[in-house]
């Protein structure tokens, strides 16, 4: 072995010495954690997107021809805003069904919970747009009052289902 030999091997065994397996892995340990710590409080803006999404949800909640409209929290059928009506009037040559369900939604605007009564358009064929199952409160089949996949048309003498309106009947006070 030459000098410069001697030399270099001299040092990396120093370095080996000092420098043991278990203290490189607590290193990069600490790296990674410290690292975890950083890196979420650097300063990423997503309340923009954040209060778009906000926006748009909080737009379909006042929406009559969206599923999402408060209202609708336990309908099942076809909107009658996307067949011709309104949200409490049936279309042109459709009459209201006279039984309706119940169903208790929550208005966002104002937190409270109202009595929602959904009727049935009838004498018609089915509209076939903005079909919505929000089911709410829905209760199986047997506790018909309280189901809302029913064809509350079916005491008319056309008992042809078209679509579905709803109206606030009263708040619901939980007492
Ligand atoms: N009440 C809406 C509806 C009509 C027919 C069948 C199921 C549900």
């Amino acid at each position: 072995m030459n000098w410069f030999d001697r030399l270099f091997d001299k040092g990396t065994r120093n370095v080996a010495h000092q420098t043991s397996r278990r203290s490189a892995i607590t290193g990069m340990a600490r790296l990674l954690v410290g690292s975890a710590f950083v890196l979420p409080v650097l300063p990423f803006d997503r309340s923009a997107k954040a209060a778009e999404r906000q926006a748009a949800k909080a737009g379909k909640h006042d929406d009559p021809t969206s599923c999402d409209y408060w209202r609708y929290c336990a309908i099942d059928g076809f909107l009658c805003t996307c067949c011709g009506g309104g949200i409490n009037s049936c279309p042109p040559g459709t009459e209201p069904s006279a039984v309706a369900w119940i169903g208790t939604c929550r208005n966002p605007n104002d937190g409270k919970d109202y009595l929602i009564s959904y009727n049935d358009c009838c004498g018609v064929t089915a509209c076939g747009k903005c079909g919505c199952n929000n089911n709410l409160g829905d209760k199986p089949g047997y506790r018909l009052g309280s189901h809302n996949d029913v064809n509350w048309c079916m005491a008319h003498t056309n008992s042809m289902y078209h679509c579905t309106v709803v109206a606030a009947v009263g708040i619901a006070d939980g007492g």
